[in-house]
């Protein structure tokens, strides 16, 4: 089974998406293993976004993630890194599908209510940054055998 990292950003608490964000995945079939509010610092926000460090929407775009609550989680389920995304949407909400998250309730890629990690490699370091081992709870579900 995949770990994946999953935040409602800013614009997603604001505008009271964060329930209909979550139920997205779990209609997907993914498992939410890690749940919780926060806010992010600068600190924490640069290095989240450290692979675009440098470009020109890396300060508006720290800015923005630091701007309010955010709601982080951690899904789980067997492919869930691609099975997110997908539920996601395409990044700049403009291009993403109706039926995505981002292609339902976004306009603007500076405003695309949620991110996933993109790579086994990047939700391991994201899920590292947002958690510690002991707030993610291990469990398992009936219905797994139904889904996978
Ligand atoms: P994603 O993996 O879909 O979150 O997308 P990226 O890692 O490529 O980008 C991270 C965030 O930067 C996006 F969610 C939106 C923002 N972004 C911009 O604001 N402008 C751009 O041109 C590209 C990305």
């Amino acid at each position: 089974m995949e770990r994946t990292f999953v935040m409602v950003k800013p614009d997603g608490v604001q505008r009271g998406l964060v329930a209909k964000v979550i139920n997205s995945f779990e209609q997907k079939g993914c498992k939410l293993v890690a749940l919780k509010m926060m806010k992010i610092d600068r600190e924490l926000a640069e290095k989240h976004y450290g692979e675009h460090k440098g470009k020109p929407f890396f300060t508006p775009l720290v800015d923005y993630i630091i701007s309010g609550p955010v709601v982080a989680m951690v899904l789980e389920g067997k492919d869930v890194i691609t099975a997110a995304r997908n539920v996601m949407g395409a990044t700049n909400p403009l291009q993403a599908a109706i039926g995505t998250i981002r292609g339902d309730y976004g306009m603007d890629i500076g405003r695309n209510v949620v991110h996933g990690s993109d790579s086994p490699a990047s939700a391991q370091r994201e899920i590292n940054l947002f958690f510690l081992p002991e707030e993610i709870t291990e469990w398992s579900r009936t219905l797994e055998t139904w889904i996978f």
